[in-house]
C-alpha cells in the first residue's frame, strides 16, 4: 500500500485534529530519522499509523482488544484509551498490510515507551510529543532541542514530565511508563 492509499484509508478513521497531528508526527519522525540515521520510510509509515486506533470509542477499544486476543493489563482495563497503541499495531498489520516488526513495535509502544527501545521506537515516541501541532506544554522548547541533540535525554525528559502530569491528574500510571523511565535514568547514569 502506498502513502496515498494509506491516507485515504486512515483519514475517515480520525477526526480533523488527530489527522493534522498524524501528519505532524509523520514529518517530525522523518526529520528525526534524517538526524539520527534511521530508516526514513519506516519512520514515516510508523508516524502515519501510530494513532490509527485512537478515535475508536473508549469502551469499543476494550471490546476490540478482547476480540483480537490482545493482552490487557490492569491500567489498560481502567483506562482503555491506553490500548490504542497495541490496537493500532494490530490494525497496521491487518488493515494496512504492515508486517515490519520494527514499525509494529514503534506503534505498539508509542504511548508508554518500553525499556530497551529501538531507534525507531524512540523516534516515534518523541515525534508524537514534539510535533509542531502539539499545544505548548511544560519544557516543550527544550525537549524539541534535545530531540535532535540527545535522543535518550529527550526520552527521559518526556517520561519525567508525563509522570509528573499523570501524578497531578491522579490517574493510574501504566507500569511500562514507570519502568521505561527508570531504565533510561539508570542507563544515563552509566
Ligand atoms: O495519542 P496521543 O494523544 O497523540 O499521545 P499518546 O499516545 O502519548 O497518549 C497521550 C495520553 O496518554 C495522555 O492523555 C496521557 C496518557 N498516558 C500516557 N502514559 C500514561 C497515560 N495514561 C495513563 N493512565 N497512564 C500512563 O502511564
Ligand atoms: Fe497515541
Ligand atoms: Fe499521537
Amino acid at each position: 500500500m502506498d502513502r496515498t492509499e494509506m491516507i485515504k484509508k486512515l483519514k475517515p478513521k480520525l477526526n480533523e485534529k488527530r489527522f493534522v497531528h498524524t501528519i505532524g508526527v509523520e514529518y517530525t519522525a522523518a526529520n528525526l530519522a534524517f538526524v539520527h540515521g534511521c530508516d526514513i520510510r519506516k519512520a514515516r509509515i510508523a508516524g502515519l499509523l501510530h494513532d490509527c486506533a485512537k478515535c475508536i470509542p473508549t469502551e469499543e477499544k476494550l471490546r476490540k482488544a478482547k476480540k483480537h486476543n490482545i493482552p490487557i493489563n490492569k491500567s489498560e482495563k481502567a483506562n482503555p484509551d491506553l490500548l490504542h497503541g497495541k490496537l493500532g499495531a494490530y490494525y497496521a498489520k491487518e488493515k494496512y498490510g504492515i508486517n515490519d516488526e520494527d514499525i509494529l513495535s514503534a506503534i505498539t509502544y508509542h504511548t508508554t515507551g518500553h525499556p530497551g527501545m529501538s531507534l525507531l521506537d524512540k523516534i516515534i515516541f518523541v515525534a508524537d510529543y514534539i510535533e509542531p501541532n502539539r499545544k505548548m506544554i511544560r519544557d516543550l522548547t527544550e525537549i524539541r532541542r534535545e530531540a535532535y541533540q540527545d535522543l535518550d535525554k529527550c526520552v527521559i525528559h518526556i517520561l519525567k514530565n508525563t509522570l509528573i502530569y499523570l501524578n497531578g491528574n491522579e490517574v493510574i500510571i501504566d507500569e511500562m511508563t514507570k519502568k521505561t523511565y527508570d531504565y533510561y535514568v539508570k542507563k544515563g547514569e552509566k
